[in-house]
């Protein structure tokens, strides 16, 4: 197949170092934050081959995004650089119940992707496009893009993504799970799920009930377990148990280690494990981007029974 295209924004993200309340820090560490860049980033070093399309300023931050997204092996010749819009930027406020964030990117240069991406040479001969949530709260031109895809002929993974934040009219409910239920592979928490369609799901299977499209549905619980929906049979992996630095970005990784499974040609329940192996590397790490364990474990974690994962 041809490569993976992840489109999608990227900040600039400082984060407390060491990580702690940001009302309370001392230093700032400057590192890169996109759902769609960090998933690229996993796929890339997960060695497939992946292109990220987006735009940033002309600025700093945008150079300094597409050195370390490039550095770990993602094709970046689809990101524009805006002369007249800056690069996002995104401020980590962790705390032991999870970490806030707070945004700085109205106007940014992403939030002026439309459509129009998906015709660039970027895009041309991709395998697979991999979208998220968050794109279409950034803009009309950018909910177009996202639109677009889901009717044009490559297949789309959609990593639901909900950031209540980007959604201050309420309407995520119903703009992502309409979006969501027209994409091929959908990634969601249950949480997540719950907060946007209500205390009535409360296993996976519910989610699928609400979301019937796509033909592949992974519902992910949190540290306990992902279950994929595949239309013939229902896959449940638990999670890898791993230590918690900060936990954003662990579901990029997440889709990454699946996507990546999925393209090796691993069967579903492989992919999940995969899937979770990748999500520990960003749980583990202060930014959104951890490193992956050697291959020899990747291969262990992969092979070990799960009772002793
Ligand atoms: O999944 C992690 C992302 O949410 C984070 O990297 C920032 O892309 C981001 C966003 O828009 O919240």
């Amino acid at each position: 197949p041809g490569p993976v295209v992840c489109i999608g924004e990227t900040m600039a993200a400082l984060v407390p170092e060491p990580v702690g309340a940001l009302a309370a820090a001392g230093l700032l560490r400057l590192t890169v934050a996109g759902a769609e860049s960090n998933a690229a980033m996993y796929l890339a070093e997960h060695g497939v081959p992946v292109r990220w399309v987006s735009a940033v300023g002309a600025d700093p931050f945008g150079q300094r995004i597409l050195a370390e997204v490039a550095a770990c092996g993602v094709d970046v010749t689809g990101v524009r650089t805006d002369p007249d819009r800056p690069t996002g930027l995104l401020v980590k406020d962790p705390a032991p119940g999870g970490t806030r964030v707070h945004y700085y990117r109205r106007a940014s240069a992403a939030s002026a992707l439309g459509p129009e991406v998906l015709a660039g040479a970027a895009v041309r001969g991709a395998g697979l496009l991999h979208l998220t949530g968050i794109t279409p709260a950034l803009s009309a031109s950018c909910r177009a893009l996202v639109e677009e895809a889901l009717t044009g002929p490559l297949p789309v993974s959609f990593d639901v993504n909900f950031r209540p934040a980007l959604w201050p009219d309420g309407s995520a409910p119903e703009v992502l799970g309409a979006l969501a239920d027209r994409a091929d592979l959908v990634f969601v928490g249950l949480d997540e799920a719950q907060a946007l369609w209500g205390a009535r799901i409360t296993a996976p299977a519910d989610v699928r009930a609400l979301l019937p499209g796509p033909a592949l549905l992974v519902v992910k619980d949190g540290a306990l377990a992902a279950t994929a929906f595949d239309g013939r049979a229902v896959h449940t992996e638990p999670a890898l148990p791993t230590e918690v630095v900060e936990p954003v970005g662990a579901g990029d990784a997440f889709a990454a280690g699946f996507l990546a499974g999925l393209h090796r040609g691993e069967p579903v329940g492989r992919a999940l494990r995969l899937a979770h192996v990748t999500a520990g590397a960003a749980l583990r790490a202060s930014g959104d981007h951890g490193p992956l364990p050697a291959p020899a474990e990747i291969a262990a974690l992969l092979d070990a029974p799960a009772a002793s994962r």
